[in-house]
């Protein structure tokens, strides 16, 4: 079996993915969404021509979404980490994987997506909304958050989507100093060494950040 992922440093939902594999240490060959490898994102839209990314390929077939491909992960390539707990936790993870796509990352991609558009075609109203919507977010999930991880002792799929998710959403909106623990929680998680190499390998690319990436983290 031979693995092939389709993703760019920089994106969010890349690193979801990337947390999984690099934790786990799982082998596979990184196919770069960079202008000098047309022919990855050709090869991307071939297997899912609404662009999104990441993808994963495993032995040529297609994974897409990035919860179902760790759950694929989970499955067929398990590692000292195990995704998603079976049992009662199982529910709270996938919970907390939506929530912070969802709820977390959606108003996120929201505010980005809106200052990418040309001018005349902003969306003030629903720029507005998405920064409510996060501040909604973070007082809900301050008192929700396990010590150290999302659901407690495991470093789960909630995880994998909670480090990308926070990690921007600071900069979008900052959480602030009224929740602590959701604070300290986005701390524990860029310390973790797979979302600090994700942190790393993006550097290079935070010019690319359109609201101008703050000088920290
Ligand atoms: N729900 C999707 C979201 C993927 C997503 O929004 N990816 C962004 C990159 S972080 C993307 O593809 N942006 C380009 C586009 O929307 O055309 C998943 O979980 O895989």
């Amino acid at each position: 079996m031979s693995l092939e992922l389709f993703g760019h440093p920089f994106s969010s939902y890349t690193w979801k993915v990337l947390i999984a594999l690099y934790a786990n240490g799982t082998e596979f060959e990184y196919r770069e969404l960079e202008q000098d490898h047309p022919e990855n994102y050709a090869e991307l839209l071939r297997h899912w021509p609404f662009g999104k990314f990441p993808l994963l390929l495993d032995d040529g077939e297609p994974l897409i979404e990035t919860t179902p491909i760790i759950d694929y992960l989970d499955v067929h390539y398990p590692g000292s980490n195990r995704w998603i707990p079976r049992g009662e936790m199982e529910q709270r993870v996938r919970f907390l994987d939506r929530f912070f796509d969802l709820y977390v990352m959606t108003p996120v991609q929201k505010v980005v997506g809106d200052s990418l558009r040309p001018d005349g075609s902003r969306d003030p109203y629903g720029v507005e909304k998405a920064r409510a919507d996060l501040q909604t977010a973070y007082d809900w999930v301050e008192g929700q958050l396990g010590d150290p991880w999302a659901v407690g002792e495991d470093f789960t799929l909630a995880d994998c989507a909670a480090a990308p998710s926070l990690f921007y959403a600071d900069w979008v909106e900052p959480i602030g100093d009224t929740r602590p623990q959701l604070s300290e929680y986005r701390a524990r998680l860029l310390a973790h060494p797979a979302v600090a190499r994700c942190v790393d390998e993006a550097r290079p690319y935070r010019h690319y950040f359109p609201l101008g990436a703050p000088d920290r983290d």
